[in-house]
Formats: C-alpha cells, structure tokens, sequence
C-alpha cells in the first residue's frame, strides 16, 4: 500500500491532467476541467490498485461549480483496472468515481458498451467488465443514480474501441511515445519559433529509462523537425510540468521528483524541481505545476 503521505494527490483549481503519482491514491483535481487517471495503468504493477477520483469538490470555489471532468478507465489498448481475481469479481483493483455527473462528466472505457454491465449496489453503480476470465469490477460510481437512469449506451460513456485510432490527419502533425506510458504536461515556445513539449515516460526515448516515471523534453524546429529528445530522472517518479523559455533561447523546467534529482530528497513524498535544483518546502511533499520566465525583475517576457 502507499505511505499514508501519499495518499492524496491533489492538483490545481485550473483544468488539469490529474494522473496518479502511486497506486491507491485519492486523486482530486479540483475546479477546472480535469482529466483523472490512475497510476501508469498500462503497466502491471503489484495488486492491489484502488484510485480513488474527486473531480470537483473544491474548497477554493465558493460557487461549488460544476466542470466537465474525464475519468479515464480504459483505452483502445486495454481496459483498466481489470487484472482482478475472477474469484472476488476483481474487487482487488478498480477505480472510484466520488463525483461523476452524467450532465456533464465523462468516463473512458476500452472495447464497445457490450463489454459491460452497470450493477447496483450500496454505494452507487458498480461498473462491470465482462472479461474472459469472468466478472470484473473496474468501476464503482459513488451516489444515487435512481432519478438520471445511467445508460452504457449515453454519450457520457466514450468507448475507444479494440484498434488504435488512425494516424495524424495532417502530415505536419507527428506522434511520439514508446512502448511505456508518456504523458506530456506542457509546452513552450521560443524566439526563434522553436516548440517544446515537456512531461513524463516510463519508457525510453531521450536515453535510458532511470526507473518509473523521467522527465521529458523534446524540441521541434518551426518546421516542425525533431532536434533532440532530453529524458532524465531517478529510479523514482520523475516528471515535469512547466516549461518556458527565455529571450536567449534557454528553456527552463519545473515539476516533481520522489528521488535524488539534484540532491538528496528532502520530503517524505516528493520534492519540487526548478531547472537543476530541488526544493521542500515541507515535510511531506512539494511541487511545481508551472514555471513563467521574467526577462528581468518583475517583468514579464513578452514585455522586455
Ligand atoms: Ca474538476
Ligand atoms: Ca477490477
Ligand atoms: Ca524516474
């Protein structure tokens, strides 16, 4: 299980990619319109994995607005949380959505609607994969669905199907990944009319896997051609989340690591990385989301 340190992961009042830094953590994306995914789910990691989502609930709202938020249960490769035990309907690993509204919310799955059953219980609407092996639980939906009549075949549903999606459709577009998991955070561009894009993988494409998650970072020339590919990290959770770049061409990053970045870990969960140098900022985790270059004191870069 996560040290208790790890257990909530929380993210910023803006629309965020929410992803799971460990199994079994309570992911709360707060206001914005937020994608919330598990921990690396296309890898087979040690039962069992319950990820618990908060899509909304934000105390910094006063309003208490209602987003659009995502919850990603699956993709055209596999479905998620569906390595259970056939014995217990594969209650060892499935996902909780505390707050899913059909008005507005969606939840991603792999395959087609046939491939589930949406079952009552106590707590809500268990979401249920007919798998080879049998029953298996990938989801519950926490509440009383009673007055809305949850449908597997409403659009609040989005199946993305057993093949993947084509291509780009336009030549200029290019796709980049690895066997592994990528999740890109961020880009930038500079002066010159370069782009950056700048995240996480947990395979290898810039150099060598160090472990988990690296920190990544490519730089496309105006034409769009690659010019080089950065990776680097620990043997721990590595990932950026704010690029920007400065007048002379310099890119700066910022994110989080749970390892040995630029010095020893100074907090029990994760420190907050800024270009070569790590901070805590207390005992148990800090991060970085963003990062905004001043060209000098005060002022910002499109000013100079
Ligand atoms: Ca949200
Ligand atoms: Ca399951
Ligand atoms: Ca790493």
């Amino acid at each position: 299980m996560a040290d208790r340190n790890d257990l909530l992961q929380t993210y910023t009042p803006n629309s965020d990619i929410a992803a799971g830094f460990n199994q079994n953590q309570i992911i709360w994306s707060r206001s914005g319109n937020d994608t919330l995914l598990g921990f690396q789910p296309l890898t087979e990691i040690p039962q069992p994995q319950i990820d618990v989502f908060i899509g909304d609930v934000a105390l910094d709202d006063p309003a208490l607005r209602q987003w659009s938020d995502t919850f990603i249960l699956g993709d055209w490769n596999k479905p998620y949380y569906a390595n259970g035990d056939p014995q217990i309907l594969g209650l060892n690993d499935f996902a909780v959505v505390t707050d899913f509204n059909p008005a507005l919310d969606t939840i991603q799955l792999n395959g087609t609607a046939n491939n589930y059953q949406l079952v009552n219980t106590v707590v809500g609407e268990a979401l249920v994969l007919q798998n080879s092996t049998g029953p298996d639980v990938v989801g519950f939906l926490l509440g009383d669905y009673s007055n809305s009549n949850l449908n597997l075949q409403s659009n609040y549903f989005k199946y993305q199907g057993f093949t993947p999606p084509p291509g780009p459709v336009l030549p200029q577009v290019q796709q980049l990944g690895s066997p592994g998991y990528e999740l890109t955070t961020t880009t930038a561009t500079d002066p010159l009319g370069n782009v950056y894009i700048a995240g996480g993988t947990t395979g290898s494409l810039g150099g060598e896997n160090a472990g988990s998650r690296d920190a990544l970072v490519v730089k496309y020339d105006s034409q769009g051609n690659t010019l080089w590919t950065k990776q680097f990290g620990t043997s721990d959770f590595d990932t950026i989340y704010g690029i920007d770049t400065d007048n002379q061409g310099n890119f700066y990053v910022a994110g989080i690591t749970q390892g040995d970045l630029a010095g020893p870990k100074q907090a029990v969960v994760s420190d907050a990385f800024l270009a070569n140098r790590t901070y805590a900022t207390g005992t148990a985790r800090s991060q970085f989301y963003s990062i905004y270059v001043l060209c000098q004191s005060g002022v910002p870069r499109g000013h100079c």
